[in-house]
């Protein structure tokens, strides 16, 4: 069988992880893209020479033409500016719509079967943008925030209750970041939900609390600590996730920003939600009924997606 093709798109920070991830996992061959000149080709080349000590095979190549992307089973997009210090996801809006719409129109020529992974920030609004662009199917476009929120609230809870990260399950909604929406009483460690913990005596409420806005605020942490950019080895390992549940057809469920259309009360939108990634891209959106506090939540989540949607209709007015 021959191997997959995993486009990177954005052969930046999290690209070059990516392209590392990708190959130590042996999903297939890959293709850097960028702008930069010598940026893809160059890491490309790095990343295949430590391919003999670490003994995967894949094959690497860098481009700057969308040609190079032609076919491929994966893209994942990072394409765009990170942010730096003081600037918010969303200050980001107008330079990163800009490098959607290149990107989705390279993917829609050239690899318009694709299972399609958005990175770039604001995630919710350029995850859609990215799929107006393409044109691709809203079960195949899809993006990346969810799996990385939780890994985030995942390890702040293994440290405070000292115990696996791989024992403690995290369950958020809604969009990146500010706005995410964590359900605490579908978190656990070992099956046990979170406010059955703080009544063990595990941990007291003031801290739970404390460790949703740490995470809620996991990026502006990091951004604070490295100053000339933003997180990009758990994004990484977060979109590679995705990709390999697709790729291999696990049926992970997983929580994406995926399109969701009458369910949560939403008539279309792309927001956060558990999802199940297969072989035919988005296969489900789990739809799960909430609590007061956890609609109010999501509703204010919500609200602040529609508002950066409408922000780039305003700047583009082809987006409908
Ligand atoms: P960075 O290292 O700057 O890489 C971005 C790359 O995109 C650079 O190599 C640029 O040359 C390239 N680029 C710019 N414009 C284009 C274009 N039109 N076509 C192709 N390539 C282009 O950034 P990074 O890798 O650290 O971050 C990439 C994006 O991911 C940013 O928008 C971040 O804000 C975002 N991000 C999202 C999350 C989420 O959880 C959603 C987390 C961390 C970062």
């Amino acid at each position: 069988m021959a191997r997959r093709k995993i486009a990177l798109i954005g052969a930046g920070q999290i690209g070059g992880t990516l392209a590392h991830l990708a190959g130590l996992k042996e999903l297939g061959d890959v293709v850097l893209f960028d702008i930069a000149e010598g940026i893809p080709q160059g890491k490309a080349l790095d990343i295949a020479e430590s391919s003999p000590v670490d003994g995967f095979d894949a094959a690497y190549s860098g481009a700057n033409d969308y040609s190079a992307i032609a076919g491929a089973d994966v893209c994942i997009v990072t394409a765009g500016v990170p942010r730096k210090p003081g600037m918010s996801r969303d200050d980001l809006l107008g330079i990163n719509l800009k490098v959607m719409k290149s990107v989705g129109e390279g993917i829609k020529e050239h690899a318009p079967n694709a299972f399609v992974i958005c990175i770039t920030n604001p995630l919710d609004a350029m995850v859609w943008a990215l799929q107006q662009y393409s044109g691709l199917p809203k079960e195949k476009v899809v993006g990346m925030a969810g799996v990385l929120d939780s890994a985030r609230f995942r390890y702040f809870l293994s440290e405070e209750f000292g115990v696996s990260v791989k024992d403690v399950t995290a369950f958020v909604l809604g969009g990146h970041g500010d706005t995410m929406v964590p359900l605490t009483r579908y978190s656990t460690v070992a099956g046990i939900p979170l406010p059955d913990l703080v009544e063990m005596g595990w941990t007291t409420q003031e801290k739970l609390d404390a460790i949703v806005q740490r995470t809620r605020d996991g990026g502006a942490e990091i951004v604070g600590l490295l100053k000339t950019g933003s997180a990009f080895y758990a994004p990484a390992a977060s979109a590679i996730a995705m990709a390999e549940s697709y790729l291999k057809d696990q049926k992970r469920v997983l929580p994406c920003a995926a399109w969701v259309e009458n369910k949560y009360g939403l008539k279309g939108l792309y927001v956060g939600v558990p999802v199940v990634i297969g072989e035919n891209g988005i296969e489900k959106v789990v739809e799960i009924k909430l609590n007061k506090d956890e609609q109010v939540m999501l509703d204010k989540s919500v609200s602040a997606v529609e508002g950066l949607v409408a922000a780039c209709k305003g700047i583009d007015g082809s987006l409908v």
